[in-house]
C-alpha cells in the first residue's frame, strides 16, 4: 500500500544525502582583498620603473597594482598610470610581485582579477601576457606553491582567472611574458578575492533534512497507527462462529485482512 510512498521517500533521503556529502563549491568574495583600502599591500616587487636620476616613477610605481585607479578608455587617473617594471620580462627571468592582505592573514583565496591596462596603448606590446599565481602560507621568502598559469590578453578589461580554494599569506604573481615589447612589462590593477564555502546553503541543506526526517516520522506514525487500527478492527470484529473464533484467540495481534 505504502511501498510507493517508501520507495520515492528513500530516493529522495538518498539524493540529500548525496547532496549533503558532496563537495560544497566554493564561491568568491564580493571584496578585493587585496585593495589597499582593505589593508593589502606590495611586499616586493622585481624592479619598477625609473627616471634619469634612478628614482622610482610615482605614476609607474607597484602601489598603482592595489590603489584602485583604472585607466578606463581615455580616462588616465593623473597620479596612477598602473605598474610597470624596468626590464622585459622572459620565462627564465620573469618579473613579479609579492602580495599580502592586511595584517598579513592568511586567507582562503579561489580568484584573481587583472586589468592590464595603463596608460600605453596595447599594440606596443608592454600589458601582461603570461603569468604564474603562486601562494606561500609562510614567509614573502616562501617556499611558494603554484596554483596555476594564465594568459592576460592584450584587451583593455578586467580579466578573470579562477583555481581551488588555496590559502595564501603571500601571494607572488610571475610575470613570464608581455605581448611584445622589448622594454617592460605593465599591468594596471590586480585584485584578489576570498573563496567562501557556502555555509548558508550547507545551514538550509540541514534544515530540509530536519524536515525530511520530521515528514519521515509522520509517515512511520501514520504506518503505526493504521496498523493499530487494523489490529482493533480485527479484535472488535462481531462475533464469529465459536470453532474459528476459538482458533483464532491463540493469535489475537494477527491482523486480519485489511478492508
Ligand atoms: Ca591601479
Amino acid at each position: 500500500m505504502g511501498s510507493r510512498v517508501k520507495v520515492l521517500t528513500l530516493v529522495v533521503v538518498t539524493m540529500m544525502a548525496q547532496a549533503a556529502l558532496a563537495q560544497p563549491k566554493a564561491v568568491s568574495g564580493a571584496v578585493n582583498i587585496v585593495a589597499a583600502e582593505q589593508g593589502g599591500r606590495i611586499v616586493a616587487v622585481s624592479s619598477e620603473a625609473r627616471d634619469r636620476n634612478n628614482v622610482v616613477i610615482p605614476q609607474w610605481s607597484a602601489r598603482n597594482l592595489i590603489d584602485g585607479k583604472y585607466v578606463v578608455g581615455t580616462f588616465v587617473p593623473p597620479d596612477s598610470y598602473g605598474w610597470s617594471s624596468q626590464r622585459a620580462p622572459t620565462a627564465d627571468q620573469p618579473e613579479w610581485v609579492i602580495l599580502a592582505f592586511k595584517n598579513d592573514e592568511t586567507r582562503l583565496i579561489n580568484r584573481i582579477v587583472i586589468d592590464p591596462t595603463t596608460d600605453d596603448p596595447p599594440f606596443i606590446g608592454r600589458w601582461v601576457r603570461d603569468i604564474e599565481v603562486q601562494v606561500s602560507t609562510t614567509t614573502p621568502d616562501g617556499p611558494y606553491k603554484s596554483v596555476g598559469r594564465f594568459v592576460v590578453v592584450n584587451k583593455p578589461i578586467k580579466q578573470t582567472f579562477e583555481f581551488p580554494p588555496v590559502e595564501a599569506r603571500y601571494l607572488r604573481v610571475l610575470i613570464l611574458s608581455n605581448h611584445g615589447s622589448d622594454k617592460c612589462v605593465e599591468m594596471g590593477e590586480l585584485e584578489v578575492y576570498e573563496a567562501i564555502v557556502p555555509g548558508d546553503a550547507l545551514d538550509q541543506l540541514i534544515i530540509r533534512l530536519e524536515n525530511l526526517l520530521e515528514d519521515l516520522k509522520r509517515y512511520r506514525n501514520g504506518v503505526l497507527y493504521q496498523q493499530a487500527r487494523q489490529v482493533e478492527e480485527a479484535v472488535t470484529r462481531p462475533a464469529q462462529p465459536p470453532a474459528e473464533a476459538a482458533g483464532q484467540e491463540k493469535q489475537p495481534s494477527e491482523p486480519q485482512s485489511s478492508q
